[in-house]
């Protein structure tokens, strides 16, 4: 991954990304330098695959109404239009996302990096991105905010889970257009898997990576030990001795 010399050169416009996209997603590239929130930037007629992409985003979001937060220019801020077939649970596709930032920050890095079930990547203990999957006019549109060149005085100091960006954990500046690229093939990639088996074909990819294993936590504020992810992307969890299988959900954990 090339270093990054001066901020200026550090472009995601459509010149810099498009001569970089490898597979058939990213087209069209819906780029613009400042937006409300990328996941409102795809018309839901696009073609499967279509991408948008902002500098800075002036709405940014997570789940369940709270807030994504990135300095103009410092990450990348993604939003791919995706079209399921029917019957299938969306919310796994958070996990689907969540596995190719996983695989596209270790390419980076070259670290070892976790998934935080259900949506958030980690590396080192911090959360270097979040997945966001939501279903529009019939169509999913999956949300990547992954942590680039923030410095740590750069990232939000209130977040209940500790933010780490590619910069913060090995100091390095990195061009965002050749990652973003990376990232979507990822997603590409992964998302094909997916549709053609279930969440257990990517097991190999997510089992290894699962942050909460055999951790202590509270999931929608009930305390409990998390078992796995399971083969079919649930979280197992043992509550006072009681198995439980948990579909989606808000999860703290004892650090
Ligand atoms: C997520 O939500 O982690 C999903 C984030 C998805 C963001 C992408 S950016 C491109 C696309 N367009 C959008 O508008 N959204 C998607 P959640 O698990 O709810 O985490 C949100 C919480 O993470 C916030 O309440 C903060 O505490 C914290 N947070 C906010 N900005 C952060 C950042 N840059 N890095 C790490 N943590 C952050």
């Amino acid at each position: 991954m090339a270093a990054l010399e001066t901020p200026q050169a550090d472009s995601i416009a459509p010149a810099a990304v498009e001569p970089l996209l490898r597979g058939g997603f990213g087209r069209p590239y819906v780029y613009s330098e400042r937006c409300d929130s990328t996941q409102t930037h795809l018309d839901p007629g696009l073609d499967e695959g279509a991408v948008a992409a902002c500098d800075e985003q002036t709405e940014g979001r997570g789940r369940l109404g709270r807030r994504w937060i990135a300095p103009a220019g410092s990450a990348i801020l993604l939003s791919v239009l995706l079209r399921p077939p029917a019957g299938r649970r969306v919310a796994e596709l958070s996990l689907v996302g969540g596995i190719a930032t996983a695989l596209t920050v270790e390419r980076a890095l070259g670290l070892s990096s976790q998934i935080k079930w259900p949506n958030d990547v980690m590396v080192n203990r911090g959360k270097v991105a979040g997945v966001l999957a939501e279903t529009r006019e019939g169509v999913v549109i999956l949300g990547v905010g992954l942590n680039v060149n923030q410095g740590r005085e750069e990232l939000p100091a209130d977040a209940p889970v500790p933010p780490a960006s590619l910069r913060t954990i090995d100091g390095v500046r990195r061009m965002r257009a050749p990652l973003l690229a990376d990232l979507v093939l990822e997603v590409e990639r992964a998302y094909k898997v997916w549709g053609a088996g279930e969440i257990a074909a990517l097991f190999e990819e997510l089992g290894p990576r699962d942050f909460l294993r055999n951790r202590r936590i509270w999931v929608d504020g009930e305390a409990g030990q998390a078992v796995a992810i399971d083969r079919s992307g649930r979280l197992e969890v043992n509550v006072g001795g009681e198995q439980r299988f948990v579909e989606s959900g808000e999860v703290r954990y004892e650090r």
